[in-house]
């Protein structure tokens, strides 16, 4: 394996998905946090002054997706047909589009717009994703089935995130509730997720959660 680097804010945010696949795939990583006084430096020097930022050898990527399907292809974790890995990646979008709902409240209209994205849109992103996960495996598995897939720890810091900001909202939502709990057991994971390196970090840049 090359030589992996990241380097984020000292947050959970666009940072975690990542963490969460190579910790629990056993991957090697470096760790390193971006102060948020030396930022604008490094800002400067990247395509599209943004962060998360994931050094493989020589190599500097950016865009968190980006970043999860590379280790996905590295990791095996991108389904074993291009249709298989079209799914994956349709489900990371809609893993995406709910999460940049969730930040678009969290860093421009918490006060205003939480009761909002939790009433309304959150349960119309868990509803679909509820309906899904019946049709693979009986949802006793991942979101492909029997296999799990980079997906999955995308959505696994979803909905660890959107149980911060509201602790009821699986409750009617049976498979994705004993999804996220089979996903926070394994054994990696569990043990991270306890851990004060997480428990320390924020969830979100602006400390709102
Ligand atoms: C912060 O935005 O989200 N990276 C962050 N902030 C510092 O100077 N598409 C890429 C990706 O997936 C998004 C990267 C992301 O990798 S992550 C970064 O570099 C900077 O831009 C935490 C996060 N914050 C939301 C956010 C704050 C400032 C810019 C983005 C919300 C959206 C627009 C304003 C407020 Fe916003």
């Amino acid at each position: 394996m090359p030589e992996y680097k990241l380097m984020y804010f000292p947050i959970r945010g666009r940072g975690q998905a990542i963490r969460l696949l190579m910790l629990d795939q056993g991957v090697e990583f470096q760790e390193s946090t971006i102060a948020f006084k030396e930022w604008p430096t490094l800002k400067a020097t990247l395509a599209f002054g943004q962060c998360p930022v994931f050094y493989v050898d020589g190599e500097t990527l950016v865009q968190s997706n980006t970043i999860l399907r590379y280790l996905g292809k590295q990791c095996g974790l991108y389904g074993s047909t291009d249709m298989e890995a079209a799914y994956i990646d349709m489900l990371n979008d809609g893993v995406e589009d709910a999460y940049s709902r969730y930040l678009k409240m969290i860093y421009n209209d918490y006060e205003n717009g939480k009761d909002d994205y939790v009433t309304k849109v959150l349960p119309t992103w868990l509803a679909s994703f509820e309906k899904w996960l019946a049709t693979k495996a009986d949802g006793k598995a991942f979101l492909m089935g029997e296999k799990i897939s980079y997906v999955d720890y995308n959505f696994f810091q979803f909905l660890d995130a959107q149980q911060i900001l509201s602790s009821t909202c699986l409750d009617n939502l049976p498979l994705i509730k004993a999804y996220y709990e089979r996903m926070a057991a394994r054994p990696k994971l569990s043990e991270f997720l306890k851990s004060e390196t997480n428990t320390k970090r924020n969830v979100n840049g602006n400390g709102k959660q």
